[in-house]
């Protein structure tokens, strides 16, 4: 194929199938090296400063396949910007995206431009933040985004390649707070948004951008370009004494449905888009600053046969933000009230290209019970049962009825936050007699705003779950708090200094809820089936006692107070 005028390509972490299994998708997050590990440590004789060993995240992590060189599949948001630069005017022989292990191949003096799509490259998402003691360690996503980094260096260095490299997606705003990654990544610019950490939509924009960037448009700050228009923001940045100057290009769009392209290729997990934006407004979330928008089902039927014919998907991951509030008019549904007929027709098309299975990626507690009819018609469309459990990621967020009040009222529209901890017990029932499975996630140190108490109401609220449904099936993850959305200007939640007893405590109750009811009751009856679903249950089970002991001992360390809870903990919320 040669070197393409435009290279597009994302690093390991983000081009991998984990071998089916949906929950590993997030293994990125995981520790990989610990740079403080004391040499005569019993785990730096064993491991050096490996944490999670590479050998198994290597296993799990499997590399997508390729067709030489070229990706097979690519993340979703990648495949948009592939679709729109096709569609601008560049040919199949000037864009290609390209398999993260095969780079070079695709480097030369004719490469203008290497694109590369991010979401967490510095390892400062809130899951990772949680794994690595708010970035003490250093995650997979970061060591493998360097790598993809330092194979883009050489390779350019080796051909004389002037390529412009340029990062983009919603992981960028974190080169803010560690700007000497863009000089040492060898970055010529960073694409971001203006608000709250979300990456700008280029959907419609996606020639004019890599068109200025090749015409060299992006060389110096234009003050008269147009509000709307790419806007380059050369910024200085202060560190150790020295100043760093770095290119930043702002941009904002709300592009139309008919301005998004369809992707023309296949993308990671069968993923396909069916509205942007959310509406609820927590102010801790910057997914819901893009505005609401639905694709109508036809756009997303055209989709799913594009992953279907061209890269053999047999089930689609929705991506919603909340599936329930697809279709709605928030004009008119004041109480957010779920527009049931939109979501049978969407599911009725989305099952009529055949897919064996789909299930959306986020939906809210609340959405799913404001309509009782709601979730038993849309189970019997898309066939749910207890051998096809329908997984879907869930806001948990706190037990603490006045941070609920206070940073995601909405979240609970129609109902009140008085009444979360009802939402909270009624929706895992009526999810779970559904047959669909939430995976919580908590926000431990919300806005540096949460008291003892507001975390015990969260352990105890898990607890009164598993006592009052101890049937119930759900997972819960506590993860930290990271200033994006409307709180930007926060401070990140310093899990590694600042977690108080009770904050070590609801990462305890969650872990042991996990192992307990996840993955020793129900775990084995979701993912990817046959033998690799239970050899992958087998290693869970045998490793998932682990963090529990870790955090024993890390109370022990820390403080009388931090072991008491612990104790507590296993004495009433057991
Ligand atoms: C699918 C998904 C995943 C999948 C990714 C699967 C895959 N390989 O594709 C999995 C489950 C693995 C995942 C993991 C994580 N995720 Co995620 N994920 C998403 C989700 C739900 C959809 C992403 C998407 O496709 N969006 C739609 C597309 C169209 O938008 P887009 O990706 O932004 O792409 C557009 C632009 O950014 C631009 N663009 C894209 N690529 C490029 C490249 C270049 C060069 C340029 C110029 C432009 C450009 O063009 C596209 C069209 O406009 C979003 C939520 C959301 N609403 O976006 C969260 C989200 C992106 N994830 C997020 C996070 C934080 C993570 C994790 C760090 C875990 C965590 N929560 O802590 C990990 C990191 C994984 C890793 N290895 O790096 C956050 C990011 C928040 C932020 N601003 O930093 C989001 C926004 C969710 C949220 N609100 O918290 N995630
Ligand atoms: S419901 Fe979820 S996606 Fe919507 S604003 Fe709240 S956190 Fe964000």
């Amino acid at each position: 194929m040669g070197t393409p005028k435009i290279v597009l390509t994302a690093d390991r972490t983000l081009m991998s199938p984990y071998r089916g299994l949906s929950l590993a998708t997030f293994f990125g997050c995981a520790p990989a090296l610990d740079p403080h590990r004391k040499k005569n440590s019993f785990w730096y004789k064993i491991l050096g400063n490996q944490v999670t060993p590479k050998i198994l995240f290597d296993f799990i992590c499997n590399y997508i396949p390729h067709t030489n060189g070229v990706a097979n599949y690519a993340p979703y948001g990648l495949r948009k910007l592939e679709a729109g630069l096709l569609r601008d005017g560049f040919s199949r022989q000037d864009v290609v995206v390209a398999h993260p292990d095969h780079i070079e191949q695709f480097i030369g003096p004719e490469t203008e431009v290497i694109g590369t799509y991010e979401m967490d490259p510095l390892g400062m998402g809130p899951v990772t933040m949680t794994f690595t003691y708010g970035r003490k360690q250093i995650s997979y996503d970061e060591f493998y985004n360097t790598e993809l980094h330092y194979r883009i260096k050489a390779a350019k260095a080796k051909t004389g390649s002037k390529a412009k490299v340029i990062s983009g997606a919603s992981g960028t705003w974190q080169y803010n707070y560690d700007p000497e990654k863009i000089e040492e990544f060898g970055i010529y610019a960073i694409l971001e948004g203006e608000l709250g950490g979300i990456a700008p939509e280029i959907d419609g924009h996606a020639g004019r951008f890599f068109n200025y960037l090749i015409n060299g448009d992006f060389e110096n700050m234009d003050p008269f370009r147009k509000r709307s228009d790419f806007k380059v923001n050369i910024k200085e940045f202060e560190r150790n004494g020295k100043k760093i100057h770095a290119r930043f290009v702002n941009f904002w769009a709300r592009p139309d449905i008919d301005e998004i392209p369809n992707i023309v290729e296949p993308s990671m997990h069968g993923m396909v888009e069916v509205m942007r934006g959310c509406g609820r407004g927590c102010k801790f979330c910057d997914v819901t600053l893009r505005s609401l928008r639905y694709y109508p089902p036809e756009k997303v039927v055209q989709e799913i046969e594009v992953n279907m014919k061209k890269g053999g998907a047999k089930s689609a991951w929705i991506h919603s933000d909340d599936i329930f509030v697809y279709g709605m008019d928030p004009r008119t549904a004041k109480g957010m009230e779920p527009n049931r007929e939109a979501l049978e027709e969407l599911f009725t098309a989305i099952m009529s290209t055949g897919v064996e299975h789909t299930n959306p990626t986020h939906g809210t507690l609340a959405g799913a019970i404001a309509d009782e009819k709601l979730l038993p018609n849309l189970s019997k469309i898309i066939k749910a049962s207890p051998d096809n459990l329908i997984g879907v990621q869930v806001g948990f967020e706190t037990g603490s009825l006045r941070l609920i009040e206070k940073y995601a009222d909405r979240k609970l529209a129609p109902y009140k936050p008085e009444e979360w901890h009802w939402v909270v017990k009624e929706g895992v029932k009526t999810m779970n007699e559904n047959y669909w499975i939430p995976a919580f996630t908590l926000i431990m140190g919300l806005d540096n705003d949460e008291t003892p108490e507001d975390s015990w109401d969260s352990i105890r609220l898990i607890s009164e779950l598993e006592q009052e449904q101890p049937d119930a099936m759900f997972t819960a993850t506590a993860l930290t708090f990271v200033p994006i959305g409307l709180l930007e200007k926060s401070d990140f939640f310093n899990i590694g200094n600042e977690m108080t007893a009770a904050q070590l405590g609801v990462l305890y109750k969650t872990w042991q809820h996990n192992l307990k009811y996840g993955i020793k009751k129900f775990m084995n009856r979701t993912g990817a089936k046959g033998p690799r679903r239970l050899f992958f249950n087998a290693i869970a089970r045998s490793l998932g006692g682990i963090p529990l002991g870790a955090m024993e001992r890390y109370a022990r360390r820390k403080s009388k107070e931090h072991e008491r809870v612990i104790e507590i903990i296993k004495a009433k919320y057991w």
